[in-house]
């Protein structure tokens, strides 16, 4: 097992569109491996592999109170969206900043676990939004850029100042 490094806005990386997976073998249950022991360590609810520089499509969500229902999610597909929620999302590759955004509030993804096998999973709520957040990592979207330019702009500022006092 090993922590993996989380790359962090404005990293060009972050807008990688990820290649679908084809081998399911020890190096891909591996890296589920590691992005789970980097997203419970963060602490995260959810991690895309973009985040941590593998740009594969492979997700890993654990919403539960006590971080005991780890799902993998691998070349995920919202295959059905429906209705409007809204939420206050954060982003371990974005920290300290936490905005609204909306989306759909029912999805049903069609993915395969790390062993290959095919599953559907319809979700609501939370899980729903953390299933679209994470698939949009996966196509190079970072939630932020939902926001208005006027918005993520101060976000920008805001980011690049705090870099410069850290660095
Ligand atoms: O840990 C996370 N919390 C969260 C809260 C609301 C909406 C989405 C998320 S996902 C985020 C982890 C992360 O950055 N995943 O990509
Ligand atoms: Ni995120």
């Amino acid at each position: 097992m090993a922590l993996l490094p989380i790359l962090r806005y404005p990293d060009p990386r972050l807008h990688t569109r990820a290649t679908p997976v084809s081998l399911f073998d020890a190096e891909l249950r591996q890296l589920v491996a590691d992005m789970a022991e980097t997203m419970y360590e963060a602490p995260g609810i959810g991690l895309a592999a973009t985040q941590v520089n593998v740009h594969k499509r492979v997700v890993i969500i654990d919403i539960s109170e006590d971080r005991s229902d780890l799902r993998v999610f691998v070349n995920p597909e919202i295959i059905v969206r429906s209705g409007e929620q809204s939420c206050e999302e954060g982003c371990l590759s974005v920290p300290g900043v936490y905005e609204t955004v909306v989306r759909a509030e029912n999805v049903t993804v069609r993915a395969m676990n790390e062993r290959g096998e095919a599953f559907e999973l319809e979700a609501d709520g939370l899980l729903a939004v953390c299933i679209q957040h994470e698939i949009d990592h996966l196509d190079g979207k970072v939630f932020i850029e939902y926001l208005s330019q006027l918005k993520l702009g101060r976000i920008k500022t805001r980011l690049a100042k705090k870099a410069r006092i850290t660095a």
